[in-house]
């Protein structure tokens, strides 16, 4: 029987897309820190945080920033603050990690594979920045870099900040990455896993690819020692897969980070608009929203 409850996650910003993108993307502190908690009042019960250079909207690592937004968010609701240790291009893995050592989140981003990160298909728009169409530009040659070295250390340092990594994988050969860590001793169940479909240089964010990904996760950790949700990239992407995971007992994902579409005819607002629709879609499914303190307790986070 599918536990009926399922929990939200709002990614508010992103560390890939450029500001000229969407003018509805938050790129201060103060306004991540608004659409967050408008995401949270929305339904969300995770915020999932990257941080912007306030001046260009550039994505940086920050340390100053994600404090700044990290108590922003703290102050005004319950929600769980997940924290990036993606960051962004040309990040070390001690860069990415410090937000996790200096500010011990309950929650961050544990990326399990390196591969091309290519967002250079995306269009530009006449009021992009030259910065931004360069920025889209590298990407044809970005690798974005989770070595076994930067796993095993990733490990350590969530390890001792007491951090619940969120596996993000984006392509089979990720499960099997974290399979290793495991026969390492290096993660501790149960694991909760993100299928990150749709970016280019990774797998689609196809029904097939997810559900493969699932069954292959089921068979490496045992369908019972893995929560997992999923988190479409692009549009249609994020809310198929975010209708796949509540068909078949997962969690789901959504925000401006991924998708800049609340429909094939309508650019989204806000983070907020893109989770009320996927809140919606779950009481269609007969899923229950999960507020933060459940959310919580299905992840087996302390505070539940
Ligand atoms: N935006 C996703 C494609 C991370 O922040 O650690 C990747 C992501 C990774 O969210
Ligand atoms: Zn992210």
């Amino acid at each position: 029987m599918t536990d009926p409850r399922v929990f939200c996650s709002c990614a508010i910003t992103g560390g890939m897309s450029v500001p000229g993108q969407s003018a509805a993307i938050p790129v201060t502190p103060e306004q991540i820190v608004e659409s967050a908690v408008g995401a949270h009042a929305a339904g969300a019960a995770i915020v999932h945080i990257h941080v912007r250079d306030p001046a260009t909207g550039k994505p940086v690592a920050d340390l100053g920033l994600f404090k700044q937004v990290l108590a922003g968010i703290a102050e005004r609701c319950d929600a769980i603050v997940q924290p990036t240790s993606g960051g962004g291009v040309g990040m070390t893995i001690e860069e990415r990690a410090r937000v996790v050592t200096e500010c011990r989140p309950e929650m961050a981003t544990f990326n399990c594979g390196s591969f091309n990160f290519g967002i250079f298909r995306a269009r530009h728009r006449p009021e992009m920045a030259e910065w931004e169409v360069e920025y889209l530009e590298s990407t044809r040659d970005y690798i974005f870099k989770n070595t076994f070295a930067d796993l095993y250390r990733l490990s350590e340092l969530f390890r001792e900040a007491g951090t619940k990594p969120e596996y993000e994988v984006y392509d089979v050969g990720h499960l099997y990455n974290l399979a290793h860590l495991a026969e390492q001793g290096l993660v501790d169940f149960p694991l909760h896993v993100q299928f990150v479909l749709g970016v280019l240089g990774a797998n689609a964010a196809s029904l097939d690819q997810l559900g493969h990904m699932r069954r292959t996760a089921a068979e490496l950790f045992g369908a019972d020692r893995f929560t997992w949700s999923a988190a479409g990239v692009g549009y249609p992407g994020q809310f198929h897969l975010a209708a796949a995971a509540l068909m078949q007992g997962g969690h789901m994902r959504v925000g401006l980070e991924d998708n800049l579409r609340v429909t094939g005819g309508r650019r989204a607002g806000s983070n907020a608009e893109l989770v009320e629709k996927a809140i919606a879609l779950a009481a269609l499914l007969d899923r229950e929203p999960a507020d933060a303190g459940a959310a919580r307790g299905l992840l087996g986070l302390a505070g539940a």
